[in-house]
């Protein structure tokens, strides 16, 4: 009997990101070598997308100042094969110039792309901790009540032309919300994205649509509607519903989503060691139930991505 074969399934890590604080754990990495340290160990553990925010070195605050991306992207490339995917959205209080100017520096095979305008907060997390690390995590986390995260038609039409058409670089579109895919779907129709897209499904972020079953299963059911063959899926649950969704998603056919970024944690109470350590359990959960994970070169044919060749660091 032939054997069947099993699914491949692209990993994403993303390894520090602008939601949680030095604070909250030792693990969360803010230095220039230790993001680079973490995301290697991520990519051997299994991870073929490696989600980068930059953050100072010296206070872990987010960054989103081009040197600082540069400290640590030529060693992750002189050490794994996995896809570099720089965020565009690192920061809710600078401009999109300002946003997207280390894409612009580096030129990555991928970048995220968010998918529209909200509230984004995490003022909720600052009444768990008491004695902060760093002076300005408490403020950081208090005045996200007041944050937009501004993402507008015009500013997805800046990222599609920049950083699209002026670097080809492939896009992971964040969908916080079933109207997100609208969004996308407009401006698909419009020219500006080449199929497949590649869709993060995001759940769980206080602004966004909330991390449960039923919601994966609308999001996915809106997004076949409207894109039918035309798209990748993936999926990120924030905080504790990142292994269960991740999982989840495994199964019914897409790709997922674990990191520092998105969770702190390896399971319920339990801080996570690294973010290796996420990926690795993620890896051996989809393992058991049959699926295989995707290496770099098999994610680069699934998302048409330019190569490792034609980046700039
Ligand atoms: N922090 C995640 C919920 C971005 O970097 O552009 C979404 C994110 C956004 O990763
Ligand atoms: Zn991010």
């Amino acid at each position: 009997m032939a054997e069947k074969k099993s699914r491949k399934v692209i990993i994403t890590c993303a390894i520090t990101g602008g939601i949680p604080t030095p604070t909250m754990s030792p693990a969360l990495p803010y230095r220039s070598e230790d993001i680079a340290r973490q995301a290697v160990e991520a990519a051997q553990a299994g991870a073929a997308v490696l989600h980068l925010h930059a953050r100072h070195p010296e206070t872990g605050a987010v960054s989103i100042d081009p040197e600082h991306f540069m400290r640590f992207l030529p060693q992750i490339k002189r050490s794994t094969d996995a896809i570099v995917n720089i965020s565009t959205g690192g920061s809710v209080l600078h401009t999109m110039e300002q946003r997207t100017a280390p894409a612009q520096q580096a030129s990555p095979e991928m970048c995220s792309l968010n998918m529209g305008s909200m509230n984004f907060s995490m003022h909720p997390l600052a009444d768990r901790y008491q004695d902060w690390k760093f002076d300005w995590e408490e403020p950081y986390l208090r005045n996200s009540d007041s944050y937009i995260f501004r993402n507008t038609f015009r500013d997805i039409a800046y990222i599609s032309r920049e950083l699209g058409e002026g670097h080809n670089i492939k896009f992971e579109h964040e969908c916080y919300d079933v109207g997100h895919l609208y969004n996308l779907k407009f401006c698909m129709d419009h020219g500006m994205f080449k199929p497949p897209v590649f869709i993060q499904f995001i759940f769980g972020i206080l602004g966004g649509i909330g991390p449960d079953i039923d919601n994966l299963v609308f999001m996915k059911r809106t997004a076949d509607r409207l894109f039918g063959d035309k798209y990748l899926w993936s999926v990120l649950g924030a905080g504790g519903a990142q292994m269960g969704l991740a999982t989840i998603a495994a199964t019914m056919g897409g790709n997922l989503r674990v990191g520092l970024e998105d969770s702190l944690f390896i399971e319920r109470g339990k801080l996570a060691a690294s973010n290796a350590e996420q990926v690795w359990k993620i890896r051996r959960l989809i393992e058991e139930l049959g699926c295989e994970v995707a290496t770099p070169a098999e994610a680069r044919a699934m998302l048409g991505l330019k190569g490792p060749d034609n980046v700039k660091f």
